[in-house]
């Protein structure tokens, strides 16, 4: 039977020489941004699978040099992994290049798509299962701040401007709320008033830059746990995908970020509040990972900062998802009425438990920091 397609996947598969016939197309993932796809291919009985990416070229608006930062970076990774006696084609995202020998291709509507080798025998998880998940995501996303210490930062472009500036952020926030665009503004003043309250937060780790006190690392900058591919059988983690954002920036802005995701005891946009709260036994065993696995290259400055990371990256998330909200749903994708609006308020619900639970977050820090 043949399989359904919309035109521009069958554009995208043909620009490819994938060998073996077309089984099967499926959407893929939960990614908020791009519309990753599944495909899957059979030759000679065996089945093979591609990740195929429309990427999102309103958010990205510069995919051609996006990509030049992917191959960059995978190729650079690729090299460390060999070194290392590891495996290049299951510890780095490998892109497929197009039948023209590009790392991406052009619809005839002006859609830009990418394709990824498939890391086999191994899961990305939308929650934490065990903690020594968790764990593993720590050592992995400090292993790949470690791997790209000595990456030329300055040939990275910067795929969107400005990403975790959250001071810029909540200027944008605040022009939301006087335009109030769909006029949703009057009712929801109780989280508005939270982010007004809280521009400290905004404000703090730029100030720390513009005074010299941070390095700027090449980061990831989109930290979540379904960002890492974790081994089936060995239940290590053994890759970091997804590296539209990877860009300088700040090491606790990726900590913070993993912490925001992954040590909540509840999905982002769980809708009872009181099942959210920040896990103070995962923000442990995720810091005792990330310090690890940086292997020594944090400043005393930085591990001082995380859980200023983690809070700085929960508020900056949620104020994005209320701004996506007052501005009418056009960044993250939704799948119901008044999502980005549930995803905004488990994320201060979050800010206030990390409030409440300060002293323990730097105690546990402090015990890792030597
Ligand atoms: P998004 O930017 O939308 O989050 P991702 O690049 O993270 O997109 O991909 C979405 C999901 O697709 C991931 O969470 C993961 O489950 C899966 N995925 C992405 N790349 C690969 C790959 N090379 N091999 C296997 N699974 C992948
Ligand atoms: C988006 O693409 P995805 O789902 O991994 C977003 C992140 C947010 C996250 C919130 C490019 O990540 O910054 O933290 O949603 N990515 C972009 O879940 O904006
Ligand atoms: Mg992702």
């Amino acid at each position: 039977m043949a399989v359904e397609i919309n035109q521009g996947q069958r554009e995208a598969i043909e620009s490819y020489q994938f060998a073996g016939e077309l089984i099967d197309v499926r959407t893929y993932g939960s990614g908020h941004i791009n519309d990753t796809y599944l495909v899957t291919l059979k030759e000679d009985d065996n089945e093979k699978k591609v990740i195929l990416q429309r990427m999102n070229k309103n958010i990205f608006t510069k995919p051609v040099e996006l990509m030049e930062n992917v191959l960059g970076v995978t190729s650079y990774l690729r090299e460390r992994i060999i070194e290392n006696g590891g495996d290049p084609e299951r510890e780095t995202l490998n892109v497929i290049p197009t039948k023209e020998g590009k790392a991406y291709f052009v619809d005839s509507e002006g859609e830009y798509w990418r394709a990824y080798k498939f890391i086999t025998g191994a899961t990305s998880y939308d929650a934490v299962e065990t903690p020594e998940d968790f764990y593993q995501s720590a050592v992995s996303f400090g292993n790949f701040q470690r791997l790209l210490a000595e990456y030329p930062a300055e040939t990275l472009h910067e795929t969107i401007e400005g990403f975790h500036d959250t001071k810029a952020r909540f200027a944008v926030f605040k022009k939301a709320v006087e335009n109030d665009v769909c006029g949703r503004a009057a009712s929801v003043k109780k989280e508005i008033d939270f982010v007004l309250a809280h521009e400290d937060v905004a404000n703090v780790f730029g100030d720390m830059l513009a005074k010299g006190e941070l390095p700027l690392r090449v980061t990831h900058n989109d930290t979540k746990l379904n960002n890492i591919m974790i081994d089936d059988e060995t239940r290590k983690g053994i890759c970091v995908i997804d590296l539209d954002t990877v860009m300088p920036g700040l090491a606790m802005n990726d900590f913070g970020d993993s912490i925001r995701f992954g040590a909540s005891t509840a999905a982002e946009d769980e809708q009872d509040l009181s099942k959210v709260n920040c896990d103070m036994g995962l923000f442990e065993i995720y810091t005792k990972g990330y310090i690890e696995g940086c292997g020594g290259r944090l400043t005393q400055k930085e591990i001082e900062m995380l859980p200023m990371g983690a809070k700085v990256m929960t508020f900056e998330c949620g104020m994005r998802f209320l701004t996506d909200y007052l501005e009418g749903d056009h960044y993250f994708k939704i799948h119901r009425e008044g999502h980005n609006l549930d995803r905004c308020r488990t994320q201060f619900k979050l800010v206030e438990d990390m409030e409440a639970k300060w002293d323990t977050m730097q105690s546990i820090v402090k015990k890792y920091s030597n």
